[in-house]
């Protein structure tokens, strides 16, 4: 008989790894879970109903009202969230501001704070392609009662209590780490459940995959610009030339280099002085995933986990992956 073991009963086992193990954390990854496979299922038949309005709001042929997925994504996991009753303040892509939970009598007296993008890379489901979740868990530092301040949410990335992210592919993948490495989890559909399909995965040191948007080659830092020419040029010892891959969907162009070793590279270009990709939801929880699994995460000048942030959508360049790549990049850029 084979045995598998479900991301609940993984949550449990590890339960007392966490500082603070009273079970509201796994409670908190739970809830993140079931959001994800409800998201799932909404993903996979984008194509079958007509959901993919461009603009808010759009009506399918039933005469429903249809949401655009980004934005259902997000009342998704707000909504499982709130009612989970373990977060007090959720930080999203999708919404301005960002949403105090701790009005609602179950999550009065919630001690954690979450950093979602709910549906990266939303532009790429119109063409049946693999986008992500992202999320990054914090712990409040406030008493439980009083009103949150900027010190509760914009937390440093070192300060990350668990991150993760989702990815809806060929196979819908839960990946995360508490900060004790970083398992994989594979949603079995004929039985609902993520089950531990990747323990402890870690990034080679080494590899041959480097990605990034070259279309924007001639905005780009001329360390950069040099960067790949380099991976272009050919050398036997070294292994080149590299192979460009860029899906332009951040999870899934993370997932495939935490497997197969590579670097991903969002620079800061003469158009975006700090690149594009977002410090609080998307940069922090991918740099937390990649140093967890032993890569190296940067923005050319400085770890990424240490950055203070000073807003809520910061932006910030990225340079992430298989250590010695990142570190041949840091060459160039110096
Ligand atoms: P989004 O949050 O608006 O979806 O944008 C983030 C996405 C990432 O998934 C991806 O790495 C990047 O944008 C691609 O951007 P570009 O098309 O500029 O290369
Ligand atoms: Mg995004």
């Amino acid at each position: 008989m084979i045995s598998i073991k479900t991301l609940g009963q993984f949550i449990i086992e590890k339960q007392a790894d966490f500082p603070y193990a009273k079970g509201e954390l796994s409670r908190l990854l739970r809830d993140i879970g079931i959001a994800a496979k409800i998201v799932n299922r909404e993903v996979n038949k984008a194509g079958l109903v007509d959901i993919l309005g461009t603009n808010g709001d759009s009506t399918n042929v039933f005469g429903e009202n249809q949401k655009k997925l980004d934005v259902y994504a997000d009342e998704q996991f707000i909504s499982a969230l709130r009612s989970g009753g373990e977060c007090c303040f959720v930080a999203s892509e999708e919404q301005e501001e960002g949403v105090v939970l701790t009005d609602t009598g179950v999550s009065k007296n919630a001690k954690y704070i979450v950093c979602i993008d709910p549906l990266d890379g939303s532009s790429n489901i119109e063409v049946n392609v693999s986008v992500g979740t992202i999320f990054s868990i914090y712990r409040r530092k406030s008493e439980v009662g009083e009103d949150l301040t900027e010190d509760d949410i914009l937390q440093t990335g070192v300060e990350q209590v668990a991150a993760g992210y989702i990815i809806y592919g060929s196979s819908t993948m839960l990946v995360y780490t508490t900060g004790k490495g970083v398992n994989g989890f594979t949603l079995d559909p004929s039985i609902g459940e993520f089950c531990l399909s990747h323990p402890n995965m870690k990034i080679p040191s080494a590899g041959k995959i480097y990605s990034i948007n070259e279309g924007n080659y001639v905005k780009f830092p001329q360390g950069i610009k040099n960067y790949i020419k380099y991976c272009q040029q050919e050398d036997k010892n070294t292994n080149r030339p590299y192979t460009s891959r860029y899906i332009g969907s951040m999870v899934a162009d993370i997932h495939r280099n935490l497997l197969l070793g590579g670097v991903f590279i969002y620079p800061e270009t003469s158009a975006q002085p700090y690149g594009k990709l977002r410090l609080m939801y998307e940069c922090n929880p991918i740099a937390f995933i990649i140093e967890q699994a032993g890569g190296k995460a940067t923005t050319g000048t400085k770890r990424i986990l240490e950055i203070k942030p000073t807003e809520l959508h910061q932006r910030v360049p990225a340079i992430l992956g298989s250590i010695d790549m990142v570190d041949k990049v840091l060459e160039f850029l110096s």
